[in-house]
C-alpha cells in the first residue's frame, strides 16, 4: 500500500466513533501524518457531544509498532559522526499530547487490539479505558532493544497495571507477551477469538455510549490520582465528584429509572 493513503480510517456507527490506524505495510506505526490525524480526530470528537465512545484499532496484522523508526522526523542519520536528533522534542510535541488526550478525554475510550502492539504502540492501547485483544495479539515494550526507556506513558503505566515485578521484565527484557499472558498478569482486561474481536469491541463500545459519560469519566480521573494521593485525600476527591455528579442530570436519570423500573437514558457528557 501507498503510503500516501490515509494514515487513520475513521467509522461513525450512532455514538460510537471508530478510528483505524492505516499504515499496515509498517505494521501501522507512527509517522507525524499518522500523529495529527488521530489527535486531530480525537481532539474533534472530544468536542462532538454525538460521540459516547470511542473505539482506537488497527488495520491489517498488526495494532501499532510505535514509532515509525524510519520516519525522517526522527530517523537517526548513521552517517559516523552525525549529530543525534533530540528525540525528547518528538516526546514532547507528540507522544505527551497524545496520551494525556486519552487520560483527559470526555468518554471512555477502548483499544481493540488486533496484532502486535510495539514500543508507543503497545502504551497507546494501554493508556485506553478498556483494552480488549484478539487471542494471537500481543504486547511488546520493544524500547529497551533499541535502547529507549517506555514511553508514550509506559513508565507510569506498567508498574500501575501489573506491579513493579511484572513492569520491569516487561520493560528491561522487552519480550512479546501473549495476549493470554497479558490478560493473566491484568496488563489487558480480556481476549477474545481473532474473529470476535471487531464485533466485541463494537457491542462494548455502545454499552459503553449508552452509560452516564461524566461518571465512567470522573472514574478514570479518580482511579488517575488515587496513588499520588493518601486514603484521606481520596475519599475526600471521592466526595468532592458525587457532589457535582449528585446535581447532574444523568444522576436524577438513573435514580429515576431504578425507581421507575425502566432502562435509564443518559444524556451528560
Ligand atoms: O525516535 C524514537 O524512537 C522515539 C520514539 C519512541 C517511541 C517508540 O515507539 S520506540 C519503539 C519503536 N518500535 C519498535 O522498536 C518496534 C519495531 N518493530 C518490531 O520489533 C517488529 O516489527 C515487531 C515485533 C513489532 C513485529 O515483527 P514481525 O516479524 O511480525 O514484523 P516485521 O517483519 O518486523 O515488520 C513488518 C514490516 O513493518 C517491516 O517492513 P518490510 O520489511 O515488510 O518492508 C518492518 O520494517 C515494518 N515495521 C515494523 N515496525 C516498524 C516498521 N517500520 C518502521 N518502524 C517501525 N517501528
Amino acid at each position: 500500500m501507498a503510503d500516501d493513503a490515509a494514515p487513520l480510517l475513521t467509522r461513525r456507527d450512532g455514538a460510537v466513533l471508530t478510528l483505524t490506524l492505516n499504515r499496515p505495510q509498517a505494521l501501522n506505526s507512527f509517522t507525524g501524518a499518522l500523529h495529527d490525524a488521530l489527535i486531530g480526530a480525537l481532539n474533534d470528537a472530544a468536542a462532538d457531544a454525538g460521540v459516547r465512545c470511542v473505539v482506537i484499532t488497527g488495520a491489517g496484522r498488526g495494532f501499532c509498532a510505535g514509532q515509525d523508526l524510519s520516519d525522517p522526523e526522527v530517523a537517526p542519520d548513521l552517517t559516523p559522526g552525525a549529530v543525534p536528533k533530540d528525540i525528547g522534542n518528538l516526546i514532547e510535541a507528540r507522544y505527551k499530547p497524545l496520551a494525556l488526550r486519552i487520560h483527559t478525554f470526555p468518554v471512555p475510550v477502548v483499544a481493540a487490539v488486533n496484532g502486535v502492539a510495539a514500543g508507543a504502540g503497545a502504551n497507546l492501547a494501554l493508556n485506553c479505558d478498556i483494552v480488549l485483544a484478539a487471542k494471537s495479539a500481543s504486547f511488546i515494550q520493544a524500547f529497551s532493544k533499541i535502547g529507549l526507556i517506555p514511553d508514550c506513558g509506559g513508565s507510569w503505566l506498567l508498574p500501575r497495571l501489573v506491579g513493579r515485578a511484572n513492569a520491569m521484565a516487561l520493560a528491561l527484557l522487552g519480550d512479546k507477551c501473549s495476549a493470554e499472558e497479558a490478560q493473566r498478569i491484568g496488563l489487558i482486561w480480556r481476549c477474545v477469538d481473532d474473529a470476535a474481536l471487531a464485533e466485541e469491541a463494537q457491542v462494548l463500545a455502545a454499552r459503553l455510549a449508552a452509560m452516564p459519560s461524566k461518571a465512567l469519566a470522573e472514574t478514570r480521573r479518580a482511579f488517575d490520582h488515587a496513588d499520588r494521593m493518601s486514603l484521606d485525600a481520596a475519599l475526600s476527591l471521592e466526595g468532592d465528584v458525587q457532589r457535582r455528579l449528585g446535581m447532574s442530570h444523568d444522576y436524577i436519570e438513573g435514580v429515576s429509572a431504578f425507581f421507575a423500573k425502566r432502562a435509564p437514558v443518559f444524556k451528560d457528557r
